[in-house]
C-alpha cells in the first residue's frame, strides 16, 4: 500500500513539469503504486475550458485544479499535477485545503533563459513578438515557492536523475 498526496509540479512553461510527471508516473506504476496525472491536455481542454490566462483565471484554473486534486487524494491516488501554478497565494491554498503531508510542493527549476532556448511550443517566440500577451516569465509573473518539500532544478541534472530524486523523497517519508 501507500500514502495518498499531491505532488504539485510548479515552475515554467518549458521547465519540465510534464516530463517529469509523465517520467514519474511510469516509475511508481512499475512499482504498483496507483496514481493519476492532472496536466493542461486532460484539464484545460475539459473541466476548465472556460478558464484563460488573466491572473483571475489562473487563480481559478488553480482553485478548481485543488478541489480535484484533494477528491483524488481521498480516493486514494497518488495525485501528480503540472501546472505553472505562477501565484504563491493560489499554491499555499491548495496546500490548505488538504491534510499535512497530503501536498508535497515541488518547484522545478529551471531559467527563463533556459525554458526560452527549450522553447518546445514556440511560445517564448510568440510572446517576445507581442503574439502572446501576458506570457509567464516574459510579461506575466512567476511567484517562486519559499519553502517548497523538493526543488527540481532541470538545467542542472538530467530528467532520469529529477525522477530518482522524487521517487527517493517519497520513500524516505514512508509514502510509498
Ligand atoms: C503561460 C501559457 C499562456 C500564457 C498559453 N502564459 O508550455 P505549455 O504551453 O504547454 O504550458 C503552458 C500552459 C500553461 O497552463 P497552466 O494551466 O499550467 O497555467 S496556470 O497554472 O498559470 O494557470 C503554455 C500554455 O499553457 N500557455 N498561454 N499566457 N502559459
Amino acid at each position: 500500500g501507500h500514502k495518498s498526496a499531491v505532488l504539485w509540479l510548479t515552475g515554467l512553461s518549458g521547465s519540465g513539469k510534464s516530463t517529469i510527471s509523465v517520467e514519474l508516473e511510469k516509475e511508481l506504476h512499475a512499482m504498483g503504486v496507483h496514481t493519476y496525472r492532472l496536466d493542461g491536455d486532460n484539464v484545460r481542454h475539459g473541466l476548465n475550458k472556460n478558464v484563460g490566462f488573466s491572473p483571475e483565471d489562473r487563480t481559478e484554473n488553480i482553485r478548481r485544479i485543488g478541489e480535484v486534486s484533494k477528491l483524488m487524494v481521498d480516493a486514494g491516488l497518488i495525485t501528480l499535477t503540472a501546472f505553472i501554478s505562477p501565484y504563491r497565494e493560489d499554491r499555499d491554498n491548495v496546500r490548505q485545503l488538504l491534510d499535512e503531508n497530503e501536498f508535497i510542493e515541488v518547484f522545478v527549476k529551471a531559467s527563463v533563459e533556459t525554458c526560452e532556448e527549450r522553447d518546445p511550443k514556440g511560445l517564448y517566440k510568440k510572446a517576445r513578438a507581442g503574439e502572446i500577451k501576458g506570457f509567464t516569465g516574459i510579461d506575466a509573473p512567476y511567484e517562486e515557492p519559499n519553502n517548497p518539500e523538493l526543488i527540481i532544478e532541470t538545467d542542472k541534472q538530467p530528467l532520469q536523475e529529477s525522477v530518482k530524486l522524487i521517487v527517493t523523497y517519497l520513500k524516505e517519508k514512508g509514502y510509498i
